[in-house]
């Protein structure tokens, strides 16, 4: 297959007993949006099947799709969720409070996007962004974030401390998840980071993925589906030790791993890995169960938006988010259920949806066209939505919130 190639080994410990526990069928690429002009053209539609490692309990995909194709041309930036700047800005301040010894010092992010993060510190340390979107790039280099327009790898790395000697700290968040060489980047960050430097990197917790968090979170840049087991598997097979482990509710929950080169771990790390035990993390069949919960959703949300359409009712999307395209593709959720799904990303809007064809618009949309009913796309934001979209709830406007069980709020 074209651009997408099978995954015969576990990517940190490289068992080849890889058992399969979910299968999604086919689907478009998550963030491929598309505009006008490409609505007739092919999409390329790559499998999704999710893979269990019973040696080092990763989860992960079992196709693999070109990281040219997913991320030259991408379309998400930080920026335009304010509740992720703001996470990001807390994060920055503990490096630049915590770790960062003398302005001097290099703080260096892997997938650094627009430059969100490391803007909030470029003037206390040098900062330093490596990240291979083309248009996202220029906006981190707009905010004077040095940033270099490439694929992370311990190539890179050997290059990077050449030129800017150690990093005190390595930040990557929401990038840990998707990378096929994974054990190269790690490897690259041990090879970057000075030797009492720390890495410090954000991913969704798949105990959260199993729990409250949705299936919707599974599509292509999403290689792996990280339990704590599985990066301390690859971290210590490095030599590198986990020192902290914290849960921040990003994306539903994620994982913050502290990691570096010595130094002890603290009891919250053999607590954390407890807790995966007893959730069943380390046993195939958690995952392969997981899959009755998806089509009880399915059947729940679908059932609901064909009565209300039934009913003559006015739906639209809200926040065209990749795990959106995710459910929208996988409920065959289309444009005769929502009229249009509005987004606080310049670059997406006046484009449609991968997949579903859904016109991508601003918020403003719905102030002129207000429906009487929005399904939340991007429910891990939904506390500050609601309290954002007060005024339409007043008016009587209802949210359909679809992860982790349909709510009407
Ligand atoms: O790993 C990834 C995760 C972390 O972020 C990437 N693969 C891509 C991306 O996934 P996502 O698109 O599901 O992430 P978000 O942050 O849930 O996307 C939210 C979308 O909703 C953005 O396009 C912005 C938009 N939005 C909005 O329209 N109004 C967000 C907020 C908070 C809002 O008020």
């Amino acid at each position: 297959m074209e651009n997408c190639h099978k995954k015969l080994n576990c990517s940190i410990c490289g068992s080849a007993d890889l058992p399969e526990v979910l299968d999604l069928g086919v689907m478009p690429l998550a963030n491929a949006f598309l505009d006008k002009e490409s609505l007739d053209t092919e999409e390329p539609q790559f499998p999704l099947v999710v893979n269990f490692c019973p040696n080092c309990f990763l989860v992960q995909l079992g196709h693999v799709v070109d990281g040219e194709l997913l991320f030259k041309n991408y379309h998400y930036t930080t920026s335009a969720s304010a509740p992720l700047v703001q996470h990001f800005n807390k994060l920055a301040d503990e490096i630049a409070g915590d770790y960062v010894k003398s302005p001097d010092d290099l703080v260096v992010e892997i997938g650094s996007n627009d430059g969100s993060l490391l803007s909030r510190i470029k003037d206390r340390c040098r900062v330093l962004g490596i990240d291979p979107a083309d248009k996202i790039t220029e906006l981190a280099v707009a905010r004077h974030v040095p940033t270099i327009h490439d694929f992370f790898s311990a190539k890179l790395a050997e290059s990077v401390r050449s030129e800017f000697g150690p990093a005190r700290v390595v930040v990557a968040n929401n990038v840990m998840a998707h990378i096929d060489d994974i054990r190269d980047v790690f490897s690259g960050v041990k090879t970057l980071l000075a030797d009492d430097g720390q890495f410090i990197f954000e991913v969704h917790w798949v105990g959260n993925l199993l729990t409250e968090g949705g299936f919707d979170q599974i599509y292509h840049e999403h290689l792996y589906y990280h339990s704590l087991h599985s990066v301390k598997a690859l971290l210590d097979s490095l030599g590198m030790v986990v020192n902290d482990i914290r849960l921040v509710p990003i994306h539903g929950e994620s994982m913050r791993v502290y990691a570096s080169k010595s130094g002890e771990s603290s009891v919250a790390v053999q607590d954390f890995l407890n807790r995966e035990i007893e959730m069943g993390l380390t046993e195939s069949s958690t995952y392969v169960n997981f899959s009755k919960k998806i089509e009880s959703n399915k059947a729940k949300l679908v059932g609901l938006l064909s009565e209300l359409k039934a009913r003559g009712k006015k739906i639209v999307g809200y926040g065209a988010s990749a795990k959106g395209n995710t459910l929208l593709n996988y409920f065959h959720i289309g444009s005769d259920v929502l009229d249009y799904i509005t987004d606080t990303t310049p670059l997406k809007q006046g484009t449609y949806t991968p997949g579903t064809h859904i016109p991508v618009v601003s918020p403003e949309k719905i102030i002129t066209d207000t429906p009487d009913y929005i399904l939340l796309l991007s429910w891990n934001y939904a506390d500050a939505i609601m309290e954002k979209e007060k005024d339409l709830r007043r008016q009587g406007v209802k949210f359909i919130i679809p992860v982790p069980d349909v709510r009407i709020v």
